[in-house]
């Protein structure tokens, strides 16, 4: 039989047993977005030059976050729920040279982790983070979480959400990340490309990936992804006869320099000094 071609990207076997199937549930969008980054790594590396063992992946805890060290066959870190991104920075300063690639949830970036998000777009450090967002605590029991769209039904709202939901993508663009865009899982070719368009970016790229939860949602999977694609609409078509719909495409795509280049620019006018008695 001919072997997927991204398998190579997986390990052989690892804290769950074999790569294949993958631990999560039947129909989670997870595997998708953990196929869309290898298609991007992929072509990155065909094309453009880049190495794989400059790849490194770091995440927290969730769903999710089963995608980097029970699999990869990356250099990766599963570390601590709500502090992906302070860890995947300390990587970073640590070898500017890496090319990091965050996964996150919707929790782990827009709740518990929110102060680290919007602090890792205003450094704008030179990061690519892909949030998974289900739309709700996967892991936990499909509890609400502040991407849960107002009047959903959750876990915790089983009559729908009372509380506004929140926009990770217009946090990211106003707090300074550099690149920003917005897909779902039935959005794959753009979300490869926003990918390789993030890693190539200096400075932060934030891609979120609406992703499917049919266990938590008790939905089919094809049926959320056909929802996927009726509940959106691309940024620049949205007008007063699309309100409701969920707006996806590129929110910001900008030119700024990357924390490490400000810091070193500092750094060398510190070297340069002539120290005065
Ligand atoms: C410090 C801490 N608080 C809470 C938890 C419990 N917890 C584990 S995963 C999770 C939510 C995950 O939601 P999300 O980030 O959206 O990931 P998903 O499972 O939906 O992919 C929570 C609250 C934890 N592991 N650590
Ligand atoms: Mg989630």
């Amino acid at each position: 039989m001919k072997k997927h071609p991204m398998l190579k990207y997986l390990k052989e076997s690892g804290p769950c047993g074999d790569r294949l199937p993958l631990i999560m549930c039947p129909g989670c969008g997870a595997g998708q977005i953990l196929n869309f980054i290898f298609m991007a790594i992929e072509s990155l590396i065909t094309e453009k030059g880049y190495y794989k063992d400059n790849f490194v992946f770091i995440s927290g805890v969730g769903c999710h976050a089963r995608l980097t060290s029970h699999y990869l066959n990356f250099d990766s870190g599963w570390t601590i729920h709500g502090r992906t991104l302070a860890i995947a920075t300390g990587a970073l300063l640590a070898n500017p040279e890496l090319h990091l690639i965050v996964i996150t949830g919707d929790g782990d970036t827009g709740a518990i982790g929110g102060n680290h998000f919007i602090h890792t777009c205003r450094r704008n450090l030179n990061l690519t983070i892909v949030c998974s967002n289900n739309k709700l605590y996967g892991m936990t029991g499909g509890q609400s979480s502040p991407t849960t769209l107002n009047g959903e039904t959750t876990s915790t709202n089983p009559y729908g959400n009372f509380e506004a939901d929140f926009d990770l993508c217009e946090l990211a663009k106003t707090a300074g990340a550099s690149h920003v865009a917005r897909w779902t899982t039935a959005h794959p070719t753009q979300s490869i490309k926003s990918i390789v368009k993030g890693i190539e970016k200096p400075g932060t790229s934030f891609i979120e990936i609406l992703s499917q939860c049919p266990t938590h949602f008790k939905r089919s999977p094809s049926e959320m992804l056909r929802d996927f694609k009726k509940q959106t609409v691309r940024l620049e078509k949205m007008d007063e006869t699309t309100a409701g719909k969920i707006p996806i495409g590129e929110f910001q795509d900008i030119q700024k320099p990357d924390w490490m280049s400000s810091y070193q620019k500092v750094v060398h006018s510190a070297q340069n000094k002539t120290i005065q008695d």
